[in-house]
């Protein structure tokens, strides 16, 4: 097979890189390792910035999010049982936040790139990407049992933290940084109606987040030890936990189900730099990693992915490779804004072992200056909703 771009992984960032590059006339093969089935049951983020949106609905896959999307003014902290502020992104940024399923995001890539005959290819095992510092790289694969072979001008890495692409810059080019956090999040899933507002919850027990997906799906998570068991946590430990995180007026407006979906994600950042080696691109969670906290992942997903379809569209539309040297350090500059806020929610946000008083004191020390400080609310809100692309 030839192709112009290889894309290896079809997750969101892969899909839309192939959508926007249809959408400037260059041909993609995306290639991905599991079912149609598996990507689509797997829950994810769920909270867009509004470049985000913009973006997607350029891309064409705005329909849905629009009639869908839960509009949110910012998002509300709570902490020391009572007290609370609003990250009021509209007021100080101008702009909303939207709650739509990433799940939601990649069913409408997958419906867009179907109707417009995209060829993305499930099942594809033992990806391989070749000779990516030449000019004529090219990827192996094995589908039905039959070994494969792309051959392309450009090979685009969009698969996720724990894929191939990465692997294959010589690790004397690669430099990665890493930052394990001692805690991760228990996520569950419920099939009831959220609460109004997305609240992190800043408590001794530990940190919780009330999110939504829709009018009747919400999605909750507490802090949990990096070794829980999830068999130790059925729906009955999980909800008055839950509700112990958060004041008292909010947690009795919590109503609690069955639980649909149940998982563990342990927190960390990661960058890889450089993102890109010869021929070879590197977008989303293959390049970086963050922790939820700033709700950032699939939005640098996103970003990246709109550099690099405009970088690529230029080479072949005006035949300017400005765009793709300079991929990875326009890129890079915005990963590492996500990085700091999202580290700084995390540490402002969490309980750590072995915080002691000050520690404390400091973290709520700076939850008062946000809650009394437009300054300080507007240079988070700045943050949260996302830097200008
Ligand atoms: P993905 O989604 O991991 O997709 C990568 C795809 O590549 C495939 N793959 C391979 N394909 C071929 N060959 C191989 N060798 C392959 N190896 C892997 C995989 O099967 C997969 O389909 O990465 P992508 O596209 O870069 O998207 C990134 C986002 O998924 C991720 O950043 C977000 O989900 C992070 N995240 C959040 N981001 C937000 O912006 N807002 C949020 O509210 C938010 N909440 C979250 C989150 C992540 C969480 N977890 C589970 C860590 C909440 C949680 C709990
Ligand atoms: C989610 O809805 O899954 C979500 C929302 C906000 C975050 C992280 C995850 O910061």
């Amino acid at each position: 097979m030839q192709t112009q771009v290889v894309i290896i992984g079809g997750g969101p960032a892969g899909l839309l890189l192939s959508q926007m590059l249809h959408l400037r006339g260059v041909d993609s093969i995306v290639l991905e390792l599991r079912s149609r089935t598996y990507v689509l049951q797997r829950i994810r983020a769920g909270f867009l910035e509004w470049g985000s949106v913009e973006i997607l609905r350029e891309a064409g896959v705005g329909e849905r999010l629009d009639r869908e999307g839960f509009f949110h003014d910012g998002s509300m902290i709570v902490w020391a049982g009572a007290r609370q502020c609003l990250i009021d992104t509209r007021k100080y940024a101008g702009r909303q936040m939207v709650a739509y399923g990433q799940t939601n995001i990649t069913e409408d890539l997958y419906a867009v790139r179907d109707a417009m005959g995209g060829t993305i290819i499930d099942e594809a095992l033992d990806v391989a990407p070749h000779a990516v510092d030449t000019d004529r790289p090219w990827v192996s694969f094995v589908k039905d049992g039959l070994e494969q072979r792309i051959d392309c001008d450009f090979i685009a890495g969009c698969d996720g933290s724990y894929g191939v692409s990465r692997k294959a810059i010589p690790a004397a080019v690669l430099r990665t940084y890493e930052k394990v956090y001692p805690f991760g999040w228990l996520g569950i899933m419920s099939e009831t109606p959220p609460l109004e507002d997305i609240i992190y919850a800043n408590h001794p027990r530990g940190f919780a987040l009330a999110s939504q997906r829709n009018p009747r799906l919400s999605r909750y998570y507490i802090q949990c030890d990096r070794d829980t068991d999830i068999a130790d946590w059925p729906d009955d430990r999980f909800w008055p936990e839950l509700k112990a995180r958060f004041p008292r007026s909010i947690a009795d407006e919590i109503t609690t189900g069955p639980s649909i979906e149940k998982s563990i994600a342990p927190l960390r950042s990661f960058v890889a730099e450089p993102m890109s080696y010869g021929r070879l691109y590197l977008a989303g969670d293959a390049a970086h990693i963050v922790p939820p906290t700033g709700a950032k992942g699939l939005n640098l997903a996103i970003s990246d992915v709109y550099y690099l379809s405009r970088a690529l569209s230029s080479f072949y539309n005006d035949s300017d490779i400005a765009g793709l040297e300079s991929y990875s350090q326009t890129a890079l500059k915005r990963v590492w804004g996500a990085v700091r806020i999202s580290w700084y929610l995390t540490n402002l946000l969490h309980r750590f072992p072995n915080q002691g008083e000050f520690d404390l004191r400091m973290q709520e020390n700076e939850l008062e200056y946000l809650a009394k400080s437009e300054a300080a609310m507007r240079n988070l809100a700045e943050q949260y909703i996302g830097m200008p692309l």
